[in-house]
């Protein structure tokens, strides 16, 4: 990295896209000196984060999820916020480059000066990046966005990892995509604080009122995320910019509520838990694979794992239990 940490910093304070994007760059790295520079990084910012209002969305591809970030975006900036944008895409590894990037540009949020746009990481993190998503979002925060602003790519995983991450999580439906596919799950809906039922206009509002009916009456089985709030089932148009304002007062509405019983903190405090979980794993496998020897093993015991020489759970205690012993 050329750029020193507080040069970095600097830059990330005063909000010079440039850098915030080479500091994102940094922590999306899995190179030990890159990790010890974005620790640091991280470490010196940790004062200038969390207070932006984290928001998860999702739905089926095609939904209009980038549709609605752009305008809803807009709106936020409208409003005198600063709007950061990202994307998880477990799948871009194999697509080559991001969807965000490929598909839709979010032309018009990205002429924005209070908007900043990062497609996801060029490798997915399956495929051996960290998932650093969480890290790049304090970044953004130290720079000053209000809103960070999250959308899921590809379904399953990538939802459990941004609602992990999230203040609110949105489920964008269309209709008529059958339930099943659009998540209609026990696993989905129970992560869900907020559903927006898209592409809605004269021609279908019958039928959009009729999949309301549907949901809330699914809601009603479903255990409530959060006490006292009945998930929100709003009509509209990503497109033609039609109902946003109510997901946005609604978010604020939702995140006052959060706040008001503690849930809002205590939420936060255990999914920086999990984070932390998370890099010990990472940590620990990337100290242990430093020295040779470890690394020989690894690649013996995953062999034999993967050829079914034995579970791959004895094989993992086996690895591991060469190189740390119990006191
Ligand atoms: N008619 C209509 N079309 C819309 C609306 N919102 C989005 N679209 C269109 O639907 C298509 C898909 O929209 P995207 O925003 O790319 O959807 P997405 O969910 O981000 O899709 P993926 O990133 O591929 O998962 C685009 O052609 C949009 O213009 C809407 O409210 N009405
Ligand atoms: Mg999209």
């Amino acid at each position: 990295m050329k750029f020193s940490t507080e040069e970095l910093i600097e830059g990330i304070r005063s909000g010079n896209k440039r850098l915030i994007a080479k500091a994102i760059t940094l922590v999306e790295s899995k190179k030990a000196e890159h990790r010890t520079q974005a620790e640091e990084l991280l470490k010196e910012i940790m004062p200038f984060t969390g207070n932006s209002i984290r928001i998860g969305i999702t739905g089926v591809p095609g939904a209009g999820k980038s549709t609605f970030i752009e305008n809803f975006g807009r709106l936020a900036i409208a409003n005198g916020k600063k709007v950061a944008v990202l994307a998880i895409d477990p799948s871009s590894s194999i697509n080559k480059g991001s969807i965000l990037g490929d598909k839709t540009r979010m032309e018009e949020l990205a002429k924005e000066e209070n908007a900043f746009i990062r497609p996801s990481p060029s490798s997915g993190f399956l495929g051996g990046v960290a998932n650093t998503t969480f890290e790049t979002m304090m970044i953004c925060e130290a720079a000053g966005y209000d809103y960070i602003l999250i959308e899921t790519v590809g379904v399953g995983q990538s939802e459990v990892l941004v609602a992990d991450i999230t203040d609110v999580f949105l489920f964008l439906k269309i209709i008529g995509g059958g339930d099943e596919l659009q998540g209609i799950k026990r696993g989905i809906m129970e992560m869900v604080d907020l559903i927006f039922i898209n592409k809605v206009d004269q021609d279908n509002l019958q039928k959009a009122k009729n999949t309301r009916l549907e949901l809330k009456r699914a809601l009603d089985f479903i255990p409530p995320k959060e006490k006292g709030w009945k998930i929100p089932v709003l009509l509209g148009s990503a497109f033609y910019n039609k109902g946003l304002d109510e997901v946005y007062s609604t978010i604020d509405e939702f995140i006052d509520l959060k706040n008001k019983t503690g849930s809002f903190n205590e939420i936060r405090t255990r999914q920086a838990e999990k984070r932390f979980e998370y890099w010990v794993q990472e940590y620990i496998l990337a100290m242990m694979k430093r020295s040779d020897s470890v690394e020989t093993a690894y690649i013996q015991h995953k062999k034999n794992a993967s050829e079914m020489v034995s579970n791959p759970s004895t094989e993992a205690k086996l690895f591991v239990e060469k190189f740390l012993t119990k006191d």
